[in-house]
């Protein structure tokens, strides 16, 4: 009798642990992007893969993933890093510096790079791989030749716009979801640029990878939840 009871409470608490949790939460593919949703590939490019100037391990792995849920948009923006030659976020720029190393510039600290993503260069090209026929807009960034931009809403001065906000909001784009390359850099800056530009903003984590420099991808995910960007799964979206 005492154990039946027992066993009845034990199986009472289970199910309310259960009831307490979003019924969403339990299904798979439970995002549906709409017709005001837009996916956003960040920085696919071969720069940021193996063999690249600035490789982030296991970049390449963010491709597939891509190409898959990219059936479920109607809206697809892609970015490319594109710097000039001798660019002020190159270390090689300043005596004395190495990459990984910071400076202070105008409008605040910058992580030097190694020489990446030159303007032109088959470094700066989109990942072969990366199938987004349907793409509409190819936005460049970094192009300032004094400017960084890891995200593609406003570059590094926190002052110039790239026009992206403008473009997504004239076609009635309300909903963001950003993926690519690197998830601590241009997808963090990215993603929460647009919720500062007033969009929903997922965050697909499986669709990115990370430099991780000096705890920069948990310093990342902490900044990007405070300012109410949603980390989300690729199973997460519904595709078709
Ligand atoms: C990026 C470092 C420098 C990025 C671009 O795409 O995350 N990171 N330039
Ligand atoms: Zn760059």
């Amino acid at each position: 009798m005492k154990t039946d009871r027992r066993k009845l409470l034990t199986a009472m608490g289970s199910l309310g642990a259960l009831g307490a949790v979003a019924p969403w939460a339990l299904a798979n593919s439970h995002i549906k992007p709409g017709a005001k949703s837009v996916l956003i590939a960040v920085d696919v490019q071969n720069c940021f893969v193996d063999g690249g100037t600035l490789p982030v391990a296991k970049g390449q792995e963010v491709v597939p993933v891509i190409n898959r849920i990219s059936a479920a948009f109607e809206n697809i923006v892609v970015t490319q890093d594109w710097h000039t030659q001798g660019h002020a976020s190159f270390a090689s720029a300043y005596a004395g510096k190495k990459p990984f190393e910071t400076t202070k510039l105008s409008y605040g600290m910058q992580v030097l790079w190694p020489d990446h993503c030159v303007q032109g260069t088959k470094d700066a090209e989109l990942h072969p791989d990366l199938a987004l026929p349907s793409a509409q807009l190819i936005i460049r960034k970094g192009y300032h030749p004094k400017v960084d931009s890891y995200s593609a809403f406003m570059e590094a001065d926190a002052k110039t716009a790239t026009g992206l906000s403008g473009y997504l909001k004239q076609r009635g784009i309300k909903t963001v979801f950003v993926t690519g390359l690197a998830t601590d850099f241009c997808v963090a800056w990215t993603a929460m640029d647009a919720r500062a530009a007033g969009f929903e903003t997922y965050v697909v984590e499986d669709a990115c990878r990370a430099i991780d420099l000096n705890g920069s991808l948990a310093a990342a995910w902490k900044n990007m939840a405070a300012k109410g960007v949603k980390r989300i799964q690729s199973s997460d979206i519904q595709l078709g």
